[in-house]
């Protein structure tokens, strides 16, 4: 396994978007320890070292915390460019597909899964965290719009069928390589055949998919380390954040869209589901992220790094 710095992946097994970047980690054969985190909030580690955002997974390196799968896609590539998640000839499309993959098919998948069937088997012989696992997603939906089953079902189809055209063609969607938008498809997909087997005939109807998902699942998940978070907030209190240019982002240079000056205090807070924001100090907002400096009792000073596509950014 190639050096790299030490990766701390904040997840838990059931998580869709865990599973994207678990793979992703098999993809680069990158070596990595697991920090299980809960799938509903009260999440005081989670919070201690995010500041507040709460959504799964994230990835901790030393005192900087990156969020959202986006962002970790692009710190992953950077720690290890080879083999690449967006290869030049498709820089940009594999972007966008991933956005459509983890926005519009997810919703639809989940929908679908999570139909009365699909949630009975996810959920099965566990009813008080069935109840508080719907209240905690329910809460987390206010203004979005919820696909009904029927809706959900009739996209889905459509969009497998899409994919399986794709991947008639090749081995991956994109040629014979998987790039990041395999990564973004595979996840929703995976949910319905290994969360929820109940509901995976409807994959059987592409048989392309089923093959794909294969060689997807053969990537493995690089090799990992249990540790613990009570461990992964000791590593974040003991180190210092790397300054903006020297982290693992790509870029540094300040890029001023919302007339709110470096140095500010600000709220990061995700677009769409869940309204948890984090509160810092403005301390980089490139093309590609914002950076927030925060600091917390238990984890001292830490960089809390979020994509800007999908982000709302407000003066604090
Ligand atoms: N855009 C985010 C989406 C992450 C997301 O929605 N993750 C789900 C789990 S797969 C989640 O956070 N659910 C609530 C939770 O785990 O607290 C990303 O790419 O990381």
């Amino acid at each position: 396994m190639p050096h790299s710095p030490d990766l701390i992946l904040h997840h838990y097994a059931s998580s869709p978007f865990s599973e994207k970047i678990r793979l992703v980690l098999g993809r680069k054969k990158l070596a990595w320890k697991s920090v299980i985190v809960p799938a509903v909030l009260p999440k005081p580690d989670v919070v201690a070292l995010t500041g507040g955002y709460r959504k799964t997974p994230f990835l901790q390196v030393g005192a900087d915390i990156y969020c959202d799968t986006a962002l970790i896609c692009d710190v992953l590539e950077h720690v290890q460019p080879e083999p690449p998640l967006y290869p030049p000839h498709l820089r940009g499309c594999s972007r966008v597909f991933a956005q459509w993959a983890d926005t519009t098919l997810f919703w639809a998948a989940m929908a679908y899964n999570l139909q009365p069937k699909g949630a009975a088997q996810f959920h099965a012989g566990q009813p008080e965290a069935a109840q508080a696992f719907m209240a905690d997603r329910k809460a987390m939906r206010v203004n979005m719009t919820h696909l009904r089953a029927g809706d959900a079902t009739s996209a889905l189809r459509s969009y497998l069928r899409r994919i399986a055209s794709m991947v008639e063609e090749h081995d991956f969607l994109f040629g014979a390589e998987p790039c990041v938008a395999d990564f973004a498809t595979y996840h929703p997909l995976w949910f319905t055949r290994v969360q929820v087997p109940a509901m995976a005939a409807i994959l059987a109807v592409t048989p392309a998919v089923l093959e794909w998902m294969d060689r997807m699942t053969a990537l493995g998940h690089g090799r990992l380390e249990k540790f613990s978070a009570a461990k992964a907030i000791t590593v974040a209190e003991r180190s210092d954040p790397l300054p903006a240019g020297a982290n693992l982002l790509i870029d540094s240079a300040f890029q001023d869209d919302h007339n709110i000056p470096l140095g500010s205090p600000v709220t990061v807070t995700p677009e769409s589901f869940g309204a948890e924001s984090t509160e810092g100090e403005l301390l980089a907002a490139t093309r590609t992220h914002y950076t927030l400096k925060r600091s917390d009792e238990r984890c001292g000073i830490v960089h809390v790094h979020f994509p800007r596509v999908g982000y709302v950014l407000r003066a604090g």
